[in-house]
């Protein structure tokens, strides 16, 4: 017989290799000394520390999974998920950071673009002296990005882009944005171009009040006419099939780092439970919490056991992204419902920025809507197995 290790009961552990384990340990020890420290302030006062791109950059937690010749660590995809899992594990917004920069701009660039851009602007997205954003979302093209109304029109030696994206992870500190458009010149087939930072007609206003992902800032990008230069053109990708070979490395990549928050709530119930006494005795010697309990170690250890198996898929180059969509969306979703729990296991207290389960809580919010809501990865997986599509 085997031994039973509460916190990690399918001894994942075991199934990664020595860089893996290397890796995690990495970002577990920024994490919890580097980031844990200093969340309860960002999340507060919605302030989103810059240099948290150049602490990332520099342990190499950056765009992890691309080739070294940029200035990156060539590990395997098991390594990002691994590493999204560690940062969320202190909060959704720190991971959100890393995941658009690392598959939303980095891949794309790396996936879709010339030498002469990777060249151009992958060392500098590894290192974190540059960040990153990506606009693919409007405020009337979200769910249905096909119904996006930014144009590129072709000039003279380029192309002029108008329009605007809602909702953008990173674009008010960004100075590299990957930005998805209609292109005339294409026959109207969406087109991804890079565009930066000061150019004449680009803004990235904050967008404020948000009630979940504090940390994480959020903008519009406003296309007012910004001229660029044919070699702003993703030249080798064609169609919303560019953006969503991104979008498919992000919510992989996601499907780990919400399990991260997860067992933070997870072990933060056990250990109140473990404390807190009522009625004579601890809250965790009582059946509906050892319920609750029980609860989140099966859905967590199933859904980081899934995450694995996709990871060592997409390593192979064999992960559909219908698969994707079912580690997306489950784990989110029993992401979301943990920290409910748990908030809900601390009683009063749960409610207290110090006790950290009600701001994951808060998050999840968000992670369970972006990159695909969980009703829309559901659609996703209908239409694979009926043959029949129900978005509209
Ligand atoms: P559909 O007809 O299904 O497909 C159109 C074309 O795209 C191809 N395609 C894919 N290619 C690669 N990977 C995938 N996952 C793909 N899904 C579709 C498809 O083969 C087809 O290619 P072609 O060559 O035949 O034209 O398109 P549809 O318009 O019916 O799409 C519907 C739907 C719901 C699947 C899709 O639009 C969708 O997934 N909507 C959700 C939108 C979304 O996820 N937005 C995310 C924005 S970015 C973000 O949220 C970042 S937050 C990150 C952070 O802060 O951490
Ligand atoms: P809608 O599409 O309007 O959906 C509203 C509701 O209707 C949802 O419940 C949805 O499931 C449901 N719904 C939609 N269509 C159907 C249907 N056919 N059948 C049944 N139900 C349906 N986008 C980017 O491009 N880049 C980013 O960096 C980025 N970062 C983000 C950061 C944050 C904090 C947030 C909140 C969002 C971010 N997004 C980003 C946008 C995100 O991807 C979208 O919010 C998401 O795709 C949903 O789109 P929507 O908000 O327009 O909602």
């Amino acid at each position: 017989g085997g031994s039973f290790a509460w916190e990690d009961p399918f001894l994942l552990r075991e199934q990664l290799n020595e860089d893996e384990i290397l890796i995690m340990e990495t970002a577990r020890a920024y994490a919890q000394e580097k980031l844990q420290p200093r969340i309860l302030e960002a999340y507060a006062h919605e302030k989103t520390d810059r240099e948290i791109f150049n602490e990332m950059g520099e342990l190499g937690l950056l765009g992890v999974t691309m080739p070294e010749d940029y200035g990156c660590a060539g590990a395997s995809y098991v390594s990002y998920g691994l590493v999204a899992r560690e940062i969320e594990r202190v909060d959704s917004g720190y991971r959100s950071m890393n995941s658009v920069q690392s598959s939303l701009v980095m891949f794309p660039i790396y996936a879709y673009g010339s030498e002469e851009q990777r060249r151009k602007y992958l060392p500098k997205l590894a290192s974190g002296e540059h960040v990153g954003c990506f606009g693919l979302t409007e405020p009337d093209a979200g769910s249905d990005p096909a119904g996006m109304r930014t144009r590129a029109e072709k000039i003279d030696g380029g192309y002029r882009l108008k329009g605007a994206k809602m909702w953008i992870s990173n674009a008010p500190i960004a100075d590299v944005f990957v930005v998805w458009a209609k292109s005339e010149a294409h026959d109207g087939a969406i087109r991804g171009f890079v565009l930066e930072k000061g150019m004449k007609g680009l803004s990235a206003p904050k967008i404020g009040g948000k009630l979940s992902l504090r940390a994480s800032v959020t903008g519009e990008i406003v296309m007012d006419n910004v001229e660029v230069g044919e070699d702003a053109l993703l030249p080798n990708v064609a169609g919303l099939k560019g953006p969503f070979g991104c979008l498919n490395r992000a919510r992989y990549g996601i499907s780990w780092g919400a399990l991260g928050a997860a067992e933070d709530c997870w072990h933060r119930a056990r250990n109140y439970g473990l404390e807190r006494k009522q009625f004579g005795r601890p809250l965790a010697q009582t059946q509906l919490f050892q319920k609750k309990l029980a609860d989140m170690q099966t859905e967590i250890t199933l859904g980081l056991q899934a995450s694995l198996r996709v990871g060592r898929l997409l390593d192979e180059g064999r992960a559909a992204p219908e698969m994707i969509s079912i580690v997306k969306r489950n784990n989110c979703g029993k992401a979301l419902d943990i920290a409910r729990q748990a908030r809900d296991m601390h009683g009063g207290n749960g409610i207290q920025e110090e006790y950290h389960v009600m701001r994951h809580a808060q998050n999840l919010e968000t992670v369970n809507t972006y990159e695909g809501t969980h009703d829309i990865h559901a659609l996703i997986l209908g239409r694979a197995q009926t043959g029949l599509q129900a978005f509209f």
